[in-house]
């Protein structure tokens, strides 16, 4: 497909933006509002329960046209097509890219190699829930006849971050007698620390891969099992403590563990777009079955949208647009993620993993070098708390940080005024960051003149804002969606495989090599280079 797509800087609207910009720059947003009475709710779009307000942006209804012709010159609806029709569109890897068939009605149908994978999404999905029923009742029961109480996920990147984020944001629907761990690093603290004070008889680990050959799920699953036989010292209580979550049947019946307690997903859901797959076990057992459908439900709501709505209303299109808008025209280096929502707080993590290792690419589908910057760096930090911290750049430092605000109308915990205190400083902040203070106002409040200009805000800083009635499963999957389909609204525009990951492969086989060389008792065969050398000699020595 990439052929017929004309390179970025020779697509039309591209040229039309690079003179538009000229124009967006010196406009201030003060001004625009004052201009448009109507721009506040003009600039809005809603979908699946999510109102998106891209007002307070640095753009006109033109920087918008321009936009979407962009979009469409990049053929960002023939990607958009071929993604969901099962077609390879992760060239790298020779892969199709269907997420979105985790989350599609069984009513559907979608191909891949011939072959509609939608029932198999059922089967598995079937699978899950009747084994997290069980779970939850009791009536699996653990080696010794206890019921489980703990359950550790075992996985790294995209088969931890998902897992534990929708965990965290989803604890209010969670079984509370259940005890919910998740064990990542290879570092030994985090398999000790979490494993403290919990029984094995009543435990029980889910070893999350893919691959079933990371290292340090690998390292970190064997160390589980040599815990969990430290107490029941009988090889057949795995059967009852271990279950794995891969697609790689013969690694994990190498491990030990009963492919009958395995729950399968395929090579075309990439890591960290397998949050609504098998990986999503934890979230399943935490929330139940029927909460995790209707988690599927909201996802399959956001994909739908984002298939069918005219590309000027579509949500994943705008804010990924005004990524590229802000990344390529305003040299902006990353984008906050500010959820005001508690339960949000490993979101901006698991964004972080979604849009970064995605997006990080230096090449475009044909190998040649990308002609403009590619995928901004997320991060983030849930309100208010990231206000007594790092918002003091976000307002007033030297570099232009686009946001997103995300809030609810309904909380969950309803305490006192604690809401309507913390939607307050949502709408204050994106406000203040838009309008800024002058050196005017800042006068006029009696402050002295040598005063002035650090209590000046210039304004002009862009946001989105997103609100919704209340954290649901639903529209939990709703808004990662959201995200994802962002993301690959970005990535069509740079035209790269946003769906590869070599950089996150190499960092699998480097430390292997060392490691070698550490834990060997012969003089190291040092083919590094000094620095390297010098650091392994040193550790070998004092560790
Ligand atoms: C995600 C990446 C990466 C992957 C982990 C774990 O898109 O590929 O984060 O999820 O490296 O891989 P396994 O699930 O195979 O252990």
């Amino acid at each position: 497909m990439s052929e017929t797509i004309a390179a970025l800087s020779s697509r039309a609207a591209w040229e039309g933006l690079q003179k538009h910009v000229a124009t967006i720059r010196p406009q201030q947003m003060k001004e625009m509002f004052k201009s448009d009475p109507e721009r506040g709710t003009r600039l809005t779009a809603e979908a699946c329960g999510l109102f998106l307000d891209y007002s307070k942006n640095r753009v006109t209804d033109e920087t918008l046209k321009l936009l979407v012709e962009l979009a469409k010159q990049s053929g960002l609806e023939q990607h958009r097509e071929a993604m969901f029709t099962g077609q390879k569109i992760n060239t790298t890897e020779n892969r199709a890219v269907l997420h979105v068939a985790l989350r599609a009605p069984q009513s559907e149908s979608i191909k891949v190699d011939g072959e509609d994978v939608v029932p198999e999404v059922h089967k598995v999905l079937d699978k899950m829930a009747k084994f997290a029923d069980r779970v939850r009742s009791g009536a699996w029961k653990g080696y010794t006849g206890k019921r489980i109480r703990n359950v550790v996920n075992i996985g790294i990147g995209g088969s931890d971050l998902g897992p534990v984020m929708a965990y965290e944001a989803l604890k209010h629907y969670a079984q509370r007698d259940m005890n919910f761990v998740f064990v990542s690093n290879v570092d030994g603290t985090d398999f000790a620390e979490a494993v403290r004070g919990l029984s094995a008889e009543e435990t029980l680990f889910l070893v999350a891969s893919k691959t079933f050959t990371t290292l340090e799920t690998m390292t970190n699953a064997h160390s589980a099992r040599d815990w969990a036989m430290t107490s029941m010292r009988d090889e057949r209580a795995i059967a009852k403590h271990f279950v794995a979550i891969s697609t790689n049947a013969e690694a994990v019946a190498k491990f030990g563990i009963d492919t009958e307690n395995m729950f399968g997903f395929w090579d075309w859901v990439g890591g960290r777009y397998s949050m609504d797959s098998a990986i999503g076990l934890s979230t399943m057992i935490a929330i139940g079955p029927e909460n995790f459908r209707a988690m599927l439900d909201g996802f399959h709501a956001m994909d739908v949208h984002f298939r069918t709505t005219p590309l000027e209303k579509n949500l994943p299109v705008l804010m990924g647009l005004l990524t590229v808008w802000y990344t390529d025209f305003f040299d902006a280096q990353t984008q906050a993620i500010l959820p005001y929502e508690q339960y949000l707080k490993r979101f901006p993590a698991y964004l972080q993993q979604l849009t970064m290792e995605s997006n990080g690419k230096h090449v475009t589908l044909d190998g040649k070098p990308v002609e403009t910057q590619t995928g901004p760096i997320y991060w983030g930090e849930p309100g208010t708390n990231g206000q007594h911290s790092f918002y003091q750049l976000i307002h007033q430092g030297t570099r232009l940080i686009p946001c997103d605000f995300i809030g609810f109308y309904k909380t969950l915990n309803p305490l006192g005024r604690h809401h309507d205190m913390l939607m307050a400083n949502v709408f204050a902040q994106a406000e203040a960051l838009a309008f800024g203070k002058t050196a005017e106002e800042v006068k006029a409040e009696g402050v002295p003149e040598a005063l002035v200009p650090h209590k000046v805000f210039e304004g002009n800083r862009p946001s989105n804002t997103i609100l919704a009635e209340e954290l649901t499963p639903k529209l939990l999957g709703s808004l990662i969606a959201l995200y994802e389909h962002s993301v690959f609204t970005q990535g069509v525009m740079w035209g790269i495989d946003s769906f590869d990951q070599w950089g996150v492969e190499l960092g699998k086989v480097l430390a292997t090599k060392i490691l070698g060389e550490i834990e060997s008792k012969d003089e190291p065969q040092v083919m590094h280079d000094t620095s390297t050398a010098n650091l392994i000699r040193m550790y070998r020595e004092h560790k």
